[in-house]
């Protein structure tokens, strides 16, 4: 049966999300396809959202201190679905390091230190105790990438053990898949579970 989603709904979203996660096993099956990457799920004090967020960094395994990209995420409770806000960081090297060895950073983090990309959020859906999801369709979430203007496609599957998620960009002429996988969703395993980093609702 659908119904709304409650907060232990998004608690249990939330705590599958929060860790570190790499796609090892896959990048050793698959090497031409799978470059190997670790991406972590830091979970911010509830003062950045009054709420549940996180702060992102996806890494080439060797070169976790300069991670390709940071992001930060938002989930909100919208009725039957789990929203996730994105956010770009104002000052990516502020926060660099802030996902594992200086997690400390984060404290001072403020919503005016990010940026909402208000056409790239994602909608998630209660799949069992699963939760999986895509881009809200129809937005045009545009990143610039290899010179060229492309939106993106997301789709991500989350469950206690796995993260799997499928970035996409396309030509909005054409709608050609310009970047990202393409022999299927990255397979993230958690390697670090952070749930206890976790705020739980009220806290300071
Ligand atoms: C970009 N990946 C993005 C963006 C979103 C997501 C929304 C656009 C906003 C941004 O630039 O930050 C994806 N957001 C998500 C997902 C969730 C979410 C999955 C669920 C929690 O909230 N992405 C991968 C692969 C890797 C990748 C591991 C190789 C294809 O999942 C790359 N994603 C990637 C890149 C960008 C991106 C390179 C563009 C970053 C940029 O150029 O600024």
């Amino acid at each position: 049966m659908i119904g709304h989603l409650t907060p232990t709904d998004l608690f249990n979203c939330a705590s599958y999300l929060a860790g570190d996660f790499h796609n090892q096993e896959q990048a050793l099956e698959n090497p031409p396809f799978f470059a190997q990457i670790q991406v972590c799920y830091r979970p911010l004090p509830w003062s950045v959202f009054q709420g549940i967020g996180f702060y992102v960094e996806q890494a080439y395994i060797g070169h976790l201190e300069d991670p390709y990209r940071t992001a930060v995420v938002e989930l909100v409770l919208t009725g039957e679905t789990i929203t996730i806000r994105n956010y770009r960081p104002n000052q990516v090297e502020r926060w660099k390091g802030g996902g594992r060895e200086q997690a400390s950073r984060l404290d001072s983090m403020q919503k005016d230190d990010l940026t909402y990309l208000p056409d790239c959020d994602l909608v998630l859906y209660k799949d069992g105790e699963d939760f999986r999801g895509e881009s809200q369709p129809g937005a045009r979430c545009w990143v610039q990438r290899q010179g060229r203007k492309t939106y993106l496609t997301s789709r991500v599957y989350l469950s206690a053990q796995e993260f799997q998620s499928h970035d996409r960009g396309y030509d909005p002429d054409t709608h050609e898949q310009v970047w990202g996988a393409l022999a299927g969703p990255f397979r993230f395993t958690k390697i670090q579970n952070w749930m206890e980093f976790l705020p739980s609702s009220g806290s300071p």
